[in-house]
């Protein structure tokens, strides 16, 4: 009963047509629905982009980036399609990095290892928005050897939840995997991907709407089935796990994994550090891009509304239970697919402290939300798939072109005070002009 498999027809996976692969985003999905789609023209643009790494996302006139923030270049050459990265929690100073076709890859001491720590890649349905996708690390790691992944299947898709386990060499894992959790995907699009550990010592599991467009089978808003949800099941107890108590439809025969409802595309959410709240970016449909607190029970829209906006029906819809989102941005500048990331808990960046950092993948801009707004701290130019947090809280941003970089201060206060100083007028929660680009609604 607890390895619950929801039984919609696979359909075959389109994304797979699409020459170039984005992992977060409809839009690269969705040349197929473009006959019904009336900004077609903007979306078009935007794939031109994306199809183009040599034409800046930013040759649409924008003003110059901003240096509160710059990034460091931790590895730019030998990552296929990176998607995330983590650390283990053992004091190590490895990084992991999760490469979309199937692998863990190891950063040590500013070196990539030739050989990864695991390689799944026979196992794995990788393309689109498909792929191994997410990692996580059992808090007792060190101890128990213990971690986890979420990835799409080879047969057919299906999102797997799986448990693998370090080999005596510590750089390398085991092959073998138990499996915990397997939800079918009835469309290759909008399979969430982000698995974590809460400060409650359980594993919340991000799940999409199981894509096509618009939520066809308005599984967002089905309460007994797994698809547009975030998850949170105890990996500690049961066999393969437990069903938290007060999980809130813990006594339901179906969905009892429910942690939060009525989400479009979840792709990455991530805990507070130091007050452990749950944070995630619900990746919009062609409109709007959000900012969620997660808390448990809580339905947060999708898809009677994008955003803050009612979607289905487009007026007068009913939004009495539901949680909107904390923020939102629009789909205008190259802006079309948001990344979720962390709230900064580390020292090096003392502007930075509580802020939640997150970005755009098609604009490749590096946000943060300030007192509530969403502020541009920096435009890269990269295509930004993910986050992800080290055991000090420092944060790096990961370039699905093939690239890790840690989020670090101004360049400025390596250069002087005069400079210093100059810069500190642009902190993130100083009042701008219009080019300030405060795309809070
Ligand atoms: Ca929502």
């Amino acid at each position: 009963m607890r390895n619950s498999v929801i039984t919609d027809p696979f359909v075959p996976d389109m994304t797979k047509r699409i020459p170039h692969t984005s992992i977060c985003h409809n839009l690269l999905i969705f040349p197929i629905f473009f006959f019904i789609h009336r900004r077609f023209i903007e979306t078009a643009l935007a794939l031109l982009l994306i199809w183009s790494p040599s034409i800046s996302a930013f040759a649409l006139a924008k003003p110059p980036p901003k240096a509160d923030i710059s990034l460091f270049p931790l590895v730019t050459k030998g990552l296929e399609q990176p998607v995330f990265v983590t650390h283990s929690g053992d004091q190590g100073q490895r990084l992991f990095i999760v490469e979309q076709a199937g692998r863990i890859r190891i950063l040590e001491k500013g070196r990539l290892l030739p050989t990864p720590f695991l390689d799944i890649t026979d196992r794995i349905n990788f393309g689109g928005e498909q792929g191994l996708l997410g990692l996580a690390f059992h808090p007792k790691f060190s101890n128990n050897g213990r971690f986890f992944v979420n990835y799409s299947r080879a047969a057919d898709g299906a999102t797997v939840i799986s448990e693998f386990q370090v080999s005596d060499t510590i750089n390398l894992a085991k092959p073998a995997e138990k499996i915990l959790l397997t939800i079918s995907q009835p469309y290759g699009n909008h399979n969430g991907g982000m698995i974590a550990f809460g400060p409650d010592g359980f594993l919340y599991m991000a799940t999409g709407d199981g894509g096509a467009g618009e939520d066809p089978g308005n599984r967002g808003q089905n309460q007994t089935e797994l698809l547009g949800k975030i998850l949170r099941i105890d990996i500690d107890h049961g066999a393969p796990y437990f069903i938290p108590q007060d999980n809130p439809f813990a006594t339901q025969q179906h969905g009892q994994e429910i942690f939060a409802f009525g989400f479009r595309n979840p792709w990455r959410f991530s805990f507070d550090q130091m007050t452990g709240e749950l944070w995630a970016a619900d990746v919009g449909h062609y409109r709007w891009e959000e900012i969620d607190r997660v808390e448990k029970g809580k339905n947060y829209g999708w898809r009677i509304m994008e955003g803050m906006h009612c979607f289905k029906p487009s007026t007068d819809c009913p939004q009495v239970g539901l949680t909107l989102p904390i923020a939102e941005y629009a789909h205008e500048s190259g802006r079309c697919s948001i990344t979720g990331g962390y709230v900064y808990r580390g020292q090096q960046i003392p502007h930075l402290q509580g802020t939640y950092i997150f970005g755009d993948y098609c604009s490749g801009e590096v946000m943060g939300l300030v007192n509530n707004r969403v502020t541009v701290f920096l435009s890269t130019g990269l295509r930004i798939a993910s986050f992800g947090e080290d055991a000090t809280g420092e944060l790096y941003v990961v370039d699905h072109g093939g690239g890790v970089y840690r989020i670090t201060g101004p360049p400025a206060a390596k250069l002087g005070q005069a400079q210093s100083s100059h810069r500190k007028s642009e902190l993130p929660n100083t009042t701008h002009g219009s080019e300030e680009r405060d795309l809070f609604k």
